[in-house]
């Protein structure tokens, strides 16, 4: 994940308003790349049949439509996705929510891990700390945005046009990297709130999943791509 990040770098990505370096966070064409872990490896906070189907059903149907909408619309894959989420105004809804779905998805599974450090440090931490005052205080407010988001969505940390860490939530895959988002940005960590995410463990409870989620945050990936665009 690093390297790719890093090999990336080279390339100007838009947040918000301004210009944020850095982009290209997955590999071309649109295809779902290996998970980083066993099924069963973020037990702690997700059990392994909700992994199983969440990677293998619901994330492969998102990469599958994505290339179908791809081919109908004469987008070229071998670009960067972020670079078609940014204009997906002139794509179709089927283009928006299974773009949207594949790239949160390759996203939140790196966001993940089984064996991460507890929390940031160094300049991502430093900006967490100013930003939100501390980082418990950011854990509630991302948290507050994943459980007020209504119906099916994303909580998420991005750098905005300004270059200042904001907190907000999309509907549906709608991703903060598109121009048609109510909340834009360049995309830090994201938490999936979709029942298909938790339901299966936590049935309603949606605050317990995303209490539970903290301890398999993968804080190197979000370091990463702090860096890419600090
Ligand atoms: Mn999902």
């Amino acid at each position: 994940m690093g390297s790719t990040l890093l090999q990336a770098c080279g390339s100007t990505a838009k947040a918000g308003g301004g210009s944020v370096a850095g982009t290209g966070a997955f590999p071309t064409p649109y295809t779902q790349q290996p998970l980083p872990y066993a099924f069963n490896a973020l037990n702690e906070a997700i059990d392994a049949q909700t992994m199983e189907l969440h990677f293998t059903k619901h994330a492969a149907g998102y990469a599958t439509n994505l290339n179908d909408a791809a081919k109908a619309e004469g987008v070229d894959t071998t670009k960067p996705l972020e670079d078609a989420l940014r204009n997906v105004s002139r794509l179709s809804a089927k283009f928006r929510n299974n773009g949207g779905g594949h790239y949160n998805h390759e996203l939140f599974w790196k966001l993940m891990t089984p064996s991460g450090p507890e929390g940031p440090s160094g300049a991502l931490a430093a900006a967490i700390n100013s930003s939100f005052g501390s980082l418990d205080a950011f854990k509630t407010q991302f948290s507050d945005a994943g459980k007020a988001r209504f119906g099916s969505g994303w909580a998420w940390l991005v750098m905005d046009g300004d270059k200042r860490l904001r907190i907000g939530s999309t509907p549906n895959q709608d991703n903060p990297l598109m121009d048609v988002a109510e909340f834009k940005g360049f995309p830090l960590l994201g938490l999936d709130v979709w029942e298909h995410a938790y339901y299966l463990r936590y049935q309603n409870r949606r605050p317990d999943y995303i209490a539970n989620w903290w301890k398999v945050v993968n804080w190197k990936t979000v370091a990463e791509r702090f860096a890419a665009v600090a």
